[in-house]
């Protein structure tokens, strides 16, 4: 598979997230006419405006990083607007993508797609064999329904649409409201915050025993291009940095780059959520692919970012 960039129309949707701000910004070397669109000119979740949006947009791509996203209590609690939201985005645009004759449609996952107890490092043909975890099935259902969606059209119609599945993501542009927000940023804010009053300790939620795999969201963006460029297939691939740590490690190495130097705490009234979730990264790499921001240095980057823009959350 060769798709050639260059010259075609690709849509972002999601840009404004973390994931497709980078993947934006990425496709921006490629020679390819970045499309945008904000939630004012089209709101994702309603048929008729996607249905217009790609009548009018004369797509020749789509990277589909739209979605409801959020940490662990955000999923544990609002299982309704995660389910509801991410299922009507992803059918909205793959049908109107199809139907508008688009070439080519990458749709992203998330590696909470995979069992609780799944093989570590997971497979890719882990996909449901067995029961999801508990704080987070509700997004994974609904990101299970998109991988099938891409197969669907696939099989039915024949349309070059394909998945891919990150791990964890953190970086620039990252959500670091505490409530709602993945583990990365909370632990940063949380450290900052800290080291600036002085404190004694920082509060993790759950045991910190739960092992997690992080990437880079510019490294995820990178992987995103490549597969959209080289990669034609019915099953979906992993996207991963192939190494992960305890959360308790993460912590560390966080109050290490932030400079807080207290003890560490646990709140075990939060969740652990999946004991471990390591996706195998073989297909990937096999293909020549592989990451290249170290987890030191794209935390570093990452807080240098929330200290610019830090106003956000105040
Ligand atoms: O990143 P996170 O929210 O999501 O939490 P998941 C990862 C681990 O970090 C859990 C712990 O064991 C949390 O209990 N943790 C410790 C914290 N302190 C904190 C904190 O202050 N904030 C947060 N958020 N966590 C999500 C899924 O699962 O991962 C989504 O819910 C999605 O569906 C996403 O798949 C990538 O890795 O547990």
């Amino acid at each position: 598979m060769n798709y050639q960039l260059d010259g075609k129309r690709v849509w972002v949707a999601g840009h404004r997230g973390m994931v497709g701000g980078a993947t934006a910004r990425r496709l921006a070397s490629e020679g390819c006419e970045v499309i945008t669109a904000g939630r004012d000119v089209v709101d994702l979740t309603r048929q008729s405006e996607v249905e217009a949006f790609l009548k009018d947009a004369r797509l020749d791509a789509i990277v589909m990083a739209a979605a409801k996203v959020g940490g662990i209590l955000a999923n544990d609690t609002k299982p309704a607007e995660f389910l509801y939201e991410n299922l009507m985005i992803e059918a909205n645009i793959v049908a109107a993508a199809h139907e508008n004759d688009v070439d080519r449609f990458l749709f992203l996952g998330s590696s909470c797609i995979y069992p609780k107890f799944a093989p570590q490092p997971i497979p890719e043909d882990a996909l449901l064999t067995g029961p999801l975890e508990a704080t987070n099935e509700w997004y994974a259902i609904a990101k299970i329904a998109g991988i099938k969606l891409a197969q669907a059209y696939r099989k039915q119609y024949g349309r070059d649409y394909i998945s891919a599945m990150p791990t964890n993501l953190y970086g620039p542009g990252d959500n670091f409201d505490l409530q709602s927000s993945h583990v990365m940023p909370a632990i940063i804010r949380k450290a900052h915050q800290a080291k600036l009053n002085g404190d004694k300790t920082i509060t993790v939620w759950g045991t910190g025993t739960p092992r997690r795999e992080f990437l880079h969201a510019e490294d995820c963006a990178d992987a995103l291009v490549f597969l959209l460029k080289s990669y034609s297939g019915y099953e979906h691939v992993n996207v991963g940095s192939g190494e992960d740590v305890t959360i308790l490690e993460l912590t560390q190495l966080v109050c290490e780059v932030v400079g807080f130097e207290g003890e560490i705490v646990h709140d075990l009234s939060k969740p652990d959520g999946t004991p471990r979730k390591l996706m195998s990264a073989d297909r990937l790499r096999g293909m020549g692919w592989a990451p290249r921001i170290g987890l030191r240095e794209g935390i570093a980057q990452t807080y240098d970012w929330f200290l610019a823009n830090q106003e956000r959350w105040q």
